[in-house]
């Protein structure tokens, strides 16, 4: 019975190991670095990511994709992709090594964004305007560079009049037709399973630590675990034996639609996009939300349970209009409340959360709707990426916006890593936007949402003493640079958080105590 029992826990241990982020022991966070070059991601990760805790980087597609000239190198042509080769404006593939060596050997993993639902858009001619110079032709779906060729495509299998997905409610339709025109991989075949395999194993032996899946609800459950199973163990120079790659799977689900994020349980993780847009209709108290609903949030509000969550307040897409999740989404573009709801979901023990690093592009809204959505990143004339400058007060330059190096926001990843393991204590609020809640003994943090001060003593939790408030400022040496909050004796500590403060919210923790 013994020996059987030891047998289960570790097929159940290894089978599970897919839904577990890598991230060292304590680190609790990712950061999306969007069309970051790899040169720069792999600065970042010793001079700023590894000091302050945070555990990997979401990358932009690392393999060849097609150069879409109309409009002019649009950050989506990156999700267009001609072949497997790791070279794109990003950088090629000795740079992307260097990345993945230098980040892995200072504790920062590398996820990558895998795009194997399709290939390049029907439309985007022939020749080899691709990141790579390969060849290619969509209209005879020929990418010699692979190979694939018309035998690897849905077409016959798609059921739609146009080849595109004309019907979301039509799930074979959804799985087997062109994704706004793209061309549609025929995953049930082996070949192409063995294909995609390839590329995620090639990058697998780099170093990588996981994947997010593109567009994973476009792809059967079934043929996505094929590939999965064909996977091998991360690289054994910087994880241990047996462990198996992080997968988390974009499916958008709103509800509404027949296919659900739990069919994707199976395969690993999903994104749970209901996060963001409720988030932002309580924070923006439209629809007459407000922040005393978030007392149970997570599983409470309908949300995937935790431990399949993959969370985040925006995305590449819906910070720009596209995807899911509408005008309630909040983005740097609005910062003094974007700092509030990333605040609150790196607080909140729900899910595994992911910071969105952006760039800045000139927004420019026609009849409500942002005409410059398909601007893509800093570049030069030559159409090189611009490499990420850092300016004297930290901030990054060349039009990087680098939320992740926000000082509420850097501060709250190290909050969610102090708290880690911490229960959901102590919540507290005044029936309107006024709320706070603590993790346990380790951390507290209050937010005022109210047109009105913030004026009471609540229970903590945590042990007695002066905490500086990680949000105003942060504990240097001996010293708090911004406000200091004195917790007494039986855990009671005085808030006052004016309506007008520059952040209207307050967090300390045990390792911000003086
Ligand atoms: C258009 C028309 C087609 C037409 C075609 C003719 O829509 O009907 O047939 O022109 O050429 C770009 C253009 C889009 C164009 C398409 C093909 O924006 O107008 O089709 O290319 O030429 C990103 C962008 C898309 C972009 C795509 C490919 O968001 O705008 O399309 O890259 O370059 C659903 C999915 C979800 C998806 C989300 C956006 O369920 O999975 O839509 N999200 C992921 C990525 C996203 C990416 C893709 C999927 C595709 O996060 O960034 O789309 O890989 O909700
Ligand atoms: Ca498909």
């Amino acid at each position: 019975a013994y020996h059987l029992s030891f047998f289960l826990l570790l097929v159940v241990g290894v089978c599970w190991a897919q839904y577990s982020p890598n991230a060292l022991s304590g680190r609790t966070s990712i950061v999306h670095l969007f069309e970051w070059r790899w040169a720069d991601i792999a600065l970042e990760c010793e001079r700023y990511l590894a000091p302050n805790g945070f555990g990997g980087v979401q990358i932009s597609p690392p393999n060849e994709n097609v150069i879409v000239t109309d409009p002019w190198q649009p950050w989506w042509e990156r999700y267009q992709p001609v072949s497997y080769k790791l070279c794109t404006r990003s950088g090629n593939e000795t740079e992307f090594r260097d990345m993945v060596t230098r980040c892995n050997n200072v504790g920062v993993h590398i996820y990558v964004d895998a795009v194997i639902n399709h290939m390049c858009g029907a439309h985007a001619g022939a020749g080899s305007h691709a990141t790579c110079g390969s060849y290619f032709s969509a209209k005879t779906e020929d990418f010699p560079a692979v190979p694939y060729s018309g035998w690897d495509f849905n077409d016959d299998k798609c059921k739609s009049r146009s080849g595109d997905i004309e019907n979301y409610h039509d799930i074979s339709q959804v799985r087997d037709c062109r994704l706004v025109s793209l061309l549609d991989l025929a995953l049930e075949k082996d070949y192409v399973r063995s294909k995609v395999a390839e590329y995620m194993n090639h990058l697998i032996d780099i170093g990588v630590a996981g994947f997010r899946i593109d567009a994973a609800k476009h792809m059967w459950p079934g043929d996505l675990k094929a590939v999965l199973d064909k996977l091998n163990d991360l690289n054994t120079k910087w994880f241990s034996a047996g462990t198996k790659p992080f997968i988390y799977q974009e499916v958008i689900d709103l509800g509404g639609e027949p296919i659900k994020g739990s069919d994707y349980f199976g395969n690993g993780r999903v994104t749970e996009f209901k996060y963001g847009a409720k988030l932002g209709t309580v924070i923006r108290k439209w629809n007459g939300e407000k922040m005393a609903y978030l007392k149970n949030w997570g599983e409470g509000w309908g949300f995937v349970p935790s431990d399949r969550a993959l969370v985040f307040v925006d995305n590449h897409d819906n910070q720009r209009g596209h995807g899911a999740g509408g005008a309630s989404i909040l983005t740097f573009w609005d910062a003094r409340l974007y700092k509030m709801a990333v605040g609150f979901m790196l607080a909140h023990p729900y899910g595994f959360t992911r910071v969105m690093s952006s760039f800045r592009w000139p927004r420019n809204f026609v009849n409500g709707r942002d005409v410059n959505d398909w601007v893509g990143p800093p570049s030069n004339a030559d159409g090189s990426v611009r490499p990420v400058t850092i300016n004297a007060d930290t901030t990054c330059g060349n039009d990087w916006v680098c939320e992740h190096r926000w000082r509420q926001i850097k501060n709250m990843v190290i909050f969610r890593n102090v708290v880690d393991g911490q229960p959901f204590s102590n919540w507290w609020d005044n029936g309107s936007n006024q709320v706070a809640f603590g993790r346990g003994s380790k951390g507290f943090i209050v937010f005022n949402n109210d047109d009105w001060d913030l004026n009471i003593s609540l229970q903590t939790g945590l042990p007695a003493g002066t905490y500086c408030d990680v949000i105003s400022g942060e504990k240097e040496g001996n010293t708090c640079t911004g406000e200091q909050v004195y917790v007494s004796g039986d855990g009671i500590a005085r808030f006052h958080v004016s309506n007008n403060a520059e952040d209207p919210f307050v967090a300390i923790h045990v390792n911000a105590k003086l």
